[in-house]
């Protein structure tokens, strides 16, 4: 009994690190689950855009329906950066696995922003939206940079 314990104690501690990497079969699969997730985000983010240039009036009910989108992709992608998934079709530089602390705070950033933005945009507050856009699209552009391939 007392064996049998330490020994399903033992298994769960020597599987806790490959735990986010345990919810997707294959490296493959967290790769592909990872842009998916940032490719629908991208869409509902980018739709904006026309309404921010002022080639689209700024309609509360759409812009609140897409942030809110937004916000709910904006935290998926991150369990799909475990250990294997650097290799493949991706365009994830190096850098997000040899300098995480930094990856993690441009990840925080954004999630902040993008938090921000939803609230502005349910706000109603067009301008509040339009600057909230702005600096969403600052914390995209600045994880790019850093760790993504061209
Ligand atoms: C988008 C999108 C991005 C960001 C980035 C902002 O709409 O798909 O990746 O904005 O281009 O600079």
């Amino acid at each position: 009994m007392k064996k049998a314990f330490l020994l399903a104690v033992a298994a769960i501690v020597t599987a806790a690190p490959f735990a986010a990497q345990a919810q997707f079969a294959k490296p493959e699969d967290a790769i592909k689950y990872r842009k998916a997730a940032f490719t629908v985000m991208a869409s509902h983010f980018g739709r904006n855009a026309p309404v921010v240039r002022g080639e689209r009036p700024f309609n509360a009910q759409e812009a609140a329906a897409n942030a809110a989108i937004v916000e709910t992709m904006s935290t998926l992608p991150f369990a799909a950066f475990g250990p294997g998934t650097d290799k493949g079709d991706t365009k994830a530089k190096p850098e997000i696995w040899t300098d995480t602390a930094k990856f993690n705070t441009a990840k925080d950033n954004m999630i902040k922003a993008v938090a921000e933005f939803n609230a502005a945009a349910k706000s109603g507050n067009e301008a509040a939206f339009k600057a909230a856009f702005g600096n969403v699209g600052k914390t995209c552009k600045g994880c790019h940079d850093d760790f993504r391939k061209e």
